[in-house]
């Protein structure tokens, strides 16, 4: 039969985790060894990359292969869920269970994973974590006093007085906007009261929300050993795409942001990205070609055996030709992100942009900021400036260089809505 050969799917995503949070991508202190198993034994991609680094638009071009200009999801909906004691909706039934989020859905995919089924099974199996809880006060604003950040109770203390050291480009915002006019407006509105409290609600930049986020990642790795063990113990886990990855990244203080996510910055659109297929990748595979989220969309459909009739508006690449084996076809060497400019959080309205990353640059138009096409963008040559701390918009020599990526944007522009 040829639909015993075809492969399950198992996507795994957690919320807001960012490319440097996991034991295998080189955080000082957080211990992921069963989702790390997912690199050793398979490929992890040092350049993959999210289009819409935001909850909702990224997990529709996740789940369709397209930009956001395509899908139409530009802004997130509905709200995120409870930590503790949430309400799910199984098979249409919808309550509230007791417990903590993380074991919660562990169970529930290890159970769908253990039953007996006669065809290939697809699980996208979307974590909670790392987001924190937060309500809506009265007045608008958030309000995280009894939320924020919570691990399960038994790993509240895991990495107590643990030190994560911070990248250089943890720069004050006075620093920032000096190379980054866009965000002048934003920074100020940034210290006001209302601002600050929910930034403090948070713990935003500190070492305690670092802590915290880690230690609620240990939850979601005694997940994935539970999920190695029902897919060895049912005979399925070589036959199973598994993927791992995070929805948008983060800040912890890097250009003056925290919760911000959203933005073009390399901590805002990276992300871990690891696949265990051993079909197509042999153990410790390590791959810097650039990878993207929309490409996961098309990698599935071509592993499921679609026809290309039905992959047509599909955006993103199938991930094939970096297997073992593949006829190295021409890769991407460009993409394009974009941000809509919502008001999660009030001081983000007008940051709206359109940017082009390719190997070696990162240029970043900011569509409402830079009124007459240029005067807030940004250039950062990413081998000198890995931090991207420079912004060499308007330097001497780099007219050509700006005029090139402009006009290599305008062209990915037009693709991401179908042009
Ligand atoms: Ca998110």
């Amino acid at each position: 039969m040829a639909s015993k050969r075809r492969p399950n799917f198992l996507i795994v995503l957690i919320d807001d985790l960012r490319f440097d949070e996991l034991g295998i991508c080189g955080h000082p202190y957080m211990k992921t060894p069963n989702i790390d198993r997912l690199g050793h034994e398979g490929a992890m991609f040092s350049a993959a990359f999210h289009t819409t680094p935001l909850c909702s638009p990224n997990r529709a071009s996740i789940l369709t292969g397209q930009y956001a200009s395509r899908h139409g999801i530009i802004d997130n909906v509905a709200g995120h869920g409870s930590i503790m004691n949430p309400v799910l909706n199984i098979d249409g039934e919808e309550r509230q269970h007791q417990g903590y989020i993380t074991d919660l859905l562990n169970a529930h995919a290890v159970e769908f994973l253990r039953k007996e089924r006669d065809k290939p099974f697809a699980l996208f199996f979307a974590h909670k974590a790392v987001h924190p809880d937060a309500y809506q006060a009265a007045d608008g604003t958030i309000d995280f006093k009894n939320g924020g950040y919570l691990p399960a109770p038994r790993h509240a203390d895991l990495y107590k007085g643990k030190h994560f050291p911070r990248r250089p480009n943890a720069v004050p915002a006075a620093e920032v906007v000096k190379q980054k006019p866009a965000w002048k407006e934003a920074h100020e509105l940034r210290v006001n009261e209302v601002s600050r409290k929910l930034l403090d609600g948070i713990q935003a930049g500190s070492e305690e929300e670092i802590r915290l986020r880690a230690a609620m990642m240990a939850s979601v790795d005694e997940g994935m050993a539970d999920v190695f063990k029902a897919l060895e113990e049912t005979g399925q886990l070589d036959n199973t795409f598994i993927l791992f990855l995070g929805d948008n990244g983060y800040f912890f203080g890097e250009h003056g942001l925290g919760p911000e996510r959203r933005f073009a910055y390399e901590e805002g659109i990276k992300s871990p990205f690891l696949v265990r297929y051993p079909t197509w990748f042999k153990p410790g595979t390590v791959k810097d070609d650039l990878v993207l989220a929309i490409d996961i969309a098309p990698t599935v459909l071509d592993l499921a055996g679609a026809k290309v009739a039905d992959t047509k508006h599909v955006q993103g690449l199938s991930l094939r030709p970096l297997a073992k084996g593949s006829k190295r076809g021409k890769w991407r060497t460009s993409f394009m992100c974009e941000y809509f400019s919502e008001n999660a959080m009030p001081w983000l309205i007008g940051m709206s942009y359109k940017a082009i990353r390719t190997a070696r640059h990162k240029y970043i138009h900011w569509t409402q900021k830079s009124l007459d096409g240029v005067a807030c963008d940004e250039l950062y040559d990413l081998k000198s400036d890995p931090y991207e701390m420079k912004n060499l918009l308007g330097k001497r020599g780099t007219g050509p260089l700006v005029a090139r990526l402009r006009k290599q944007l305008a062209t990915l522009v037009a693709q991401s809505v179908g042009l």
